[in-house]
């Protein structure tokens, strides 16, 4: 697994990134029209949680397999990938019924699929990099950051103390900071954390696209 993967900056095209999913794939289609997504050169990239709660998750791997397309382990993900060992009336809760109806054989195919997802990613812009996490960075320097401690990626992946106590820190060796995780009405900065989940996925949320050049969301 690639934990951290890099991405050269993009010349041609728009750079965009999406809150959290949760199985809602046709939304974010309708949305990406609406913005005038080209996929000859524009590329969408996820905070994570693809799947869980909405009625599309199993699309989640034929989104995976666009070129255009890169996606962060999000927490929901990362149930998937322990599916075996995971607490299962815990995730049923949070919407892994779909995948505990699944027969064998396909669990272990989506497991593997989502085991191989980075736990960050950095995308190159002309005032640099921008880092991708799903929930927060659990150091203050993107450069320290050592995603082969457990610890490190389960932060990654489940905080929200940075969100919930409103801290402002940065984190330094980044230009800003996106991660999704908690929804929220409008994306919120805190330091140079953007954070991005205005729920899609909720009965009367939206998509926020945030471009990575501008770090500002579409209209
Ligand atoms: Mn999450």
């Amino acid at each position: 697994m690639e934990v951290l993967k890099r991405f050269e900056l993009n010349s041609r095209g728009r750079d965009l990134v999406v809150g959290d999913i949760h199985g809602h794939f046709s939304r974010l289609r309708a949305r990406l029209n609406e913005v005038g997504f080209d996929p000859r050169v524009d590329r969408l990239f996820s905070v994570g949680d693809m799947i869980d709660r909405g009625p599309e998750s199993e699309q989640a791997l034929e989104w995976l397999d666009e070129p255009w397309f890169h996606a962060v382990r999000g927490n929901h993900e990362d149930y998937a990938v322990r599916y075996r060992s995971v607490n299962r009336s815990n995730w049923s809760r949070y919407g892994g019924d779909w995948f505990l109806a699944l027969d064998p054989k396909r669990q272990q195919h989506i497991s593997e699929r989502f085991a191989q997802l980075p736990l960050a990613m950095e995308v190159a812009t002309a005032q640099g990099p921008v880092g991708i996490l799903h929930a927060d960075c659990p150091v203050p320097d993107w450069r320290r950051l050592d995603l082969r401690k457990r610890r490190m990626q389960d932060f990654c992946m489940w905080s929200r103390t940075r969100i919930q106590e409103r801290r402002e820190s940065r984190v330094h060796g980044l230009r800003a900071l996106v991660v999704g995780h908690t929804p929220l009405d409008e994306p919120t900065t805190l330091g140079n954390v953007i954070h991005i989940d205005t729920g899609g996925w909720t009965e009367d949320g939206n998509f926020t696209l945030l471009d990575i050049s501008t770090l500002r969301p579409l209209g």
